[in-house]
């Protein structure tokens, strides 16, 4: 029978014996449960989260433009930039996570786990907040180790994940105000630590000094003057052909013999379609611009690279200048076979079919016989291989 206490279906009082070792009452002594504690790591997480967040939209949108959406070909360090800091911001928020979760596990096992509808309706949010963002950390982590242990689609479920985790945190803000508040205004630590153990003071201090370090041994991987301590980066910026890392190889890519074959043609289908030779791409006005490859996974380099410009290209075929231009790789398989270009950065002077970088032909693992390079945009659009230019034909590429 269900006895209706404080207005309650379940009656949590009777159910309170069955609460053992560290979730019964009481077990949480420590001073470091504390909201003043949780508030302030609060606060950090929401900048670094946040931050985040908004950085991970820019690399989302890029990859997924809106029919209306054509983002800036300038400056051409954008999407290094961006990229750069939701990977920083992302690695910042793991010790910060920790921490916070640490602060407030006692809350997370409070009782009785519900007084109401509403307070049901709080902790389940909490549920999707902490879950949320638990996913986001995980996944993005494993995403810049480039280990896929799952079977969904990373990037979709990264975004689709972060907006139910942002939702999640906005209702958590508005139900915690008064807390987060009051939090804030009290001093960390009123008295002296216990001997022996950590003051609040030092707990905040060193999850943020943890977030600082994991940030900055590893933001090497985009951060050229920070490459020396880029100890727990998972690439190095300068190993590579070329000095330049490869992100599927030929073979991965199952392109060497296509790529080889002398008769290889670049296919230009416009309105007046035409193909080249690669004797003939190299016999075209040539173009040396410094672009960097800014890969989603975080790492990034600048290199130098020449070719053809690509706007050359379209004019000769007589594309309409404000065309979305469709790229397809000589890659028969995998997703970042094909990429799009819109205006500005299909018009723009420095996006080039690469035949050389840094100095040399280009690399068969880099894009032999030419590549895409354009300016601000992610790693994954600079496709490799390409076989053929064209208009495109509706959808995002
Ligand atoms: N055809 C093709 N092009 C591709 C890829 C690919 O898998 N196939 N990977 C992309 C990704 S994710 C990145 S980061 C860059 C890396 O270029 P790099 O290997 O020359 O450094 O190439 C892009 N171009
Ligand atoms: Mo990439």
């Amino acid at each position: 029978m269900v006895h209706r206490t404080r207005g309650n279906l379940i009656d949590w009082d009777r159910l309170e014996p069955l609460r053992k070792g560290p979730l019964r009452e009481g077990a949480f002594t420590s001073p470091l449960h504390s909201e003043r504690v949780a508030a302030r790591l609060g606060l950090a997480l929401a900048v670094a989260f946040g931050t985040c967040f908004l950085t991970g939209l820019v690399s989302h949108f890029m990859q997924h433009p809106a029919g209306w959406m054509h983002w800036p070909a300038s400056p051409s360090w954008l999407y290094r930039l961006t990229q750069g800091v939701h990977v920083a911001t992302g690695t910042a928020s793991i010790p910060l996570l920790g921490a916070k979760l640490y602060a407030v596990g006692p809350k997370l096992f409070a009782w009785p786990p519900a007084r109401s509808l509403l307070h049901a309706a709080e902790r389940a949010s909490l549920l999707l907040l902490v879950g949320g963002a638990v996913f986001e950390l995980v996944t993005g982590l494993l995403n810049v180790a480039r280990y896929y242990p799952w079977h969904f689609f990373f990037p979709m479920a990264h975004y689709w994940v972060a907006w139910i985790t942002i939702g999640a945190l906005v209702v958590h803000v508005a139900a915690k105000i008064e807390v987060i508040r009051r939090g804030l205004s009290k001093p960390l630590d009123t008295e002296d630590a216990k001997p022996g153990s950590l003051s609040r003071r030092s707990f905040v201090g060193a999850a943020v000094v943890a977030g600082g370090i994991v940030t900055l041994t590893t933001v090497g991987e985009t951060l050229t003057p920070l490459r020396r301590v880029d100890v727990l980066g998972q690439r190095r910026g300068d190993i590579g052909p070329q000095q330049l890392p490869v992100n599927k190889s030929a073979v991965e890519a199952d392109i060497t013999t296509r790529a080889l074959n002398p008769s290889y043609r670049l296919i230009v289908d416009g309105p007046q379609p035409f193909t080249l030779r690669l004797d003939q791409l190299r016999a075209m006005t040539q173009h040396t611009v410094r672009l960097p490859i800014s890969c989603v996974e975080g790492w990034s380099v600048q290199a130098t690279w020449s070719g053809v410009r690509v706007r050359d290209l379209l004019d000769r075929a007589g594309f309409d200048p404000s065309a979305d231009v469709h790229v397809e790789s000589l890659q028969t398989n995998g997703r970042y076979k094909e990429s799009f270009l819109r205006t500005p950065i299909s018009r723009d002077d420095r996006t080039l079919l690469g035949l050389r970088l840094n100095g040399a032909d280009l690399d068969l693992d880099h894009g032999f016989p030419c590549r895409l390079i354009a300016p601000a945009r992610p790693g994954v659009l600079q496709t490799k291989w390409v076989a053929k230019i064209s208009l495109a034909t509706g959808g995002d590429g």
